[in-house]
């Protein structure tokens, strides 16, 4: 571990032991070493290390001199990581929240069970904050707007929010007449699952205009600045977005450039200069000679390159798709021509996990079914709550034998074009045991086997708990693994890769979870699963009709976590899934 990765760790331990209520001298004592580490130079700490002199040093106690020694020379602290799972996670977040320190966290916790914002803010509007000791109406008062401030400034944004937002400023710059090309770029363009902030790039044949309409847009907040060639706004939702206007010859590369991320320009720009370029948001040229890059582009326009393929093309590379171009090895296979041709949302056919009035949705039956004929699905699958979901009217065996006639019925009457698949959303009970009985999951199409309930389970407790659920015969797919809801709730603790092992093992889909607060896996996990014949399905979790289109943010996550259609079992016709199915169905019971 380098030096600045040591210094954050002993920092999160300060804070840790202060949430935990520890001795203040302890707490202190990390917080001062964190700064004594900075204050070293990196090869002056390998040398200390070595020559065992790290005692020497002002402000590091022997149990530092030990805990930095083994996080420099294994990456790893026992303590840390027991540490930090013996705190809840939510208890951290607690503290950006102004007015709010350790102690207090404490307090909020002891008295109110409070461990994370989602508590404090249900506690803070009944009331229950102002009548404890120390805090009274006012601090309630502040905590609940610093929970506001939060959630309006502080925070990223769901990546549907953001495109919600940004597909009509994009087409009202397309619209505009000096424009002659805008795109979003950013983080956006990138598919990720939250956005900071916007990032529009547009090639004008005058700006005034553009920055005009720009800042006068509905919905704008506040002006955060505004330049000759760029302008940066913010919306009522706490979203910013910045506009930056170059001309048309440098767009490409600057839309290349806005579009990031940072890690794969920086890895763009040493091939570039291997190849004796200077690749720069202003354009690819000659790296020798005097002059800066801006200059150079000015003085020899690299008019070549018409598009951002033409700039690939350029370094000897395929075209990156902007959802690959994390720098995480994409260049690389793109030289080799082993980039995956990602599904697309024209691949879809249709989705498993979709709710109805029968349980918590807001459709019912048959106007799903007409809401996924009016998109082309061939499929729909209908998997309401099972029994123990009793929240959201979770279905008993007599309900669920009811509904599973109906969509028979449905199906017989060729009323849609589209096929319902009778299915059913079934808790994972506590101990991995699933909600019904074996004769009643035999009655249905597929399973979606989901945790509710009993979140906070230990690692290993949850992981032997989706284990146990994806060994169950009638187990077609795990729904939302995690159980994460970005930027709300963290995921459960689950050890991944032995579930996504099991899951291989028996045949058992995961799927990806596509509302857009869930997209559950992370792509992360699909890029080092995609490979191994892990199967995925793409499913809105809608609970509505309008929800239905929430598979764009699934198709996002996929083509990020590099699926191809193959992989993704929504893509495949009729046809296969339903002798996919039943060949899965006919598998004797353990
Ligand atoms: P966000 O907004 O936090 O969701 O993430 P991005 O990726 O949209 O980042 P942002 O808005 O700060 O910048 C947009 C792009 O501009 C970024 O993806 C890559 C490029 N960029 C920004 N800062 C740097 C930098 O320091 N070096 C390089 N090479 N590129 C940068
Ligand atoms: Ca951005
Ligand atoms: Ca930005
Ligand atoms: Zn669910």
């Amino acid at each position: 571990m380098t030096k600045n990765e040591i210094a954050d760790v002993l920092t999160e331990i300060a804070t840790l032991l202060e949430l935990k209520g520890e001795n203040p001298f302890k707490v202190r004592a990390y917080q001062t070493g964190a700064r004594a580490l900075e204050a070293i130079e990196e090869a002056e700490l390998g040398r200390l290390i070595a020559e065992e002199k790290l005692g020497t040093v002002k402000g590091f106690g022997e149990a530092l001199v030990q805990k930095i020694t083994e996080l420099h020379t294994t990456g790893k602290l026992e303590f840390f990581e027991k540490l930090r799972t013996s705190i809840e996670p939510g208890l951290v977040d607690l503290l950006q929240i102004p007015g709010l320190g350790p102690k207090k966290i404490q307090v909020l916790k002891a008295k109110l069970g409070v461990t994370d914002i989602a508590a404090l803010t249900a506690a803070c509007l009944d009331g229950r904050v102002a009548a404890l000791d120390g805090f009274g109406e006012k601090t309630q008062e502040k905590l609940l707007a610093g929970i506001k401030n939060r959630e309006a400034y502080g925070k990223r944004h769901l990546w549907w929010d953001a495109a919600e937002i940004a597909e009509p400023i994009v087409a009202g710059l397309r619209a505009l007449p000096q424009v002659r090309r805008a795109e979003a770029a950013g983080s956006l363009r990138r598919g990720m699952e939250t956005v900071g902030d916007l990032d529009f790039l547009v090639s004008a044949t005058e700006i005034a205009p553009v920055v005009a309409w720009f800042v006068a847009m509905p919905g704008v907040k506040e002006v955060t600045a505004q330049g000759e060639t760029k302008a940066s706004v913010r919306f009522e939702s706490g979203l910013q977005a910045d506009l930056r206007i170059v001309p048309d010859e440098q767009f490409v590369f600057a839309l290349h450039h806005f579009t990031g991320s940072k890690d794969h320009n920086v890895q763009m720009r040493q091939r570039a200069l291997a190849r004796g370029l200077s690749l720069s948001e202003w354009g690819l040229v000659p790296a020798e000679g005097e002059g800066t890059a801006k200059e150079k582009a000015e003085n020899r326009k690299s008019e070549k390159v018409k598009d951002e393929s033409g700039l690939f093309a350029a370094l000897g590379l395929h075209f990156i798709p902007p959802e690959l171009r994390e720098g995480l090895g994409e260049i690389e296979a793109a030289e080799r021509a082993e980039l995956p041709r990602l599904v697309e949302l024209g691949d879809l056919r249709g989705a498993f996990h979709n709710h109805t009035t029968a349980s918590d949705g807001r459709n019912t039956l048959a106007e799903m079914a007409a809401a996924a004929e009016a998109l082309g699905w061939d499929y729909l699958g209908i998997a309401d709550h099972s029994k123990s979901s009793f929240q959201a009217k979770g279905l008993d065996e007599a309900r669920l034998a009811k509904q599973v006639a109906e969509i028979r019925a449905l199906n017989a009457s060729q009323k849609f074009k589209t096929h319902v698949f009778a299915g059913s959303e079934v808790d994972i009970l506590a101990d991995g045991r699933l909600d019904y009985d074996d004769a009643t999951l035999a009655s249905l199409d597929y399973v979606v086997a989901s945790v509710h309930n009993v979140l906070t389970q230990d690692e290993a407790t949850m992981t032997a708990r989706l284990i146990r659920a994806i060994e169950h015969p009638r187990t077609t797919m795990l729904g939302h693994a995690t159980g994460r809801l970005l930027l709300r709730r963290e995921a459960s603790r689950v050890d991944l890769a032995k579930v996504i092992d099991a899951a291989i093992a028996h045949g058992v889909i995961i799927e990806l979870n596509a509302s857009p607060w869930r997209l559950d896996l992370d792509w992360r996990l699909w890029r080092k699963s995609a490979g191994r014949g892990l199967l995925c399905a793409i499913n809105p979790d809608a609970h509505e009709i309008d929800g239905l289109r929430h598979v764009r943010a699934g198709i996002n996550t996929a083509r990020k976590g590099g699926l191809q259609r193959e992989q993704v079992l929504t893509t495949w016709p009729l046809v296969r899934v339903r002798a996919w199915l039943a060949a899965r169905g006919a598998q004797p019971p353990a």
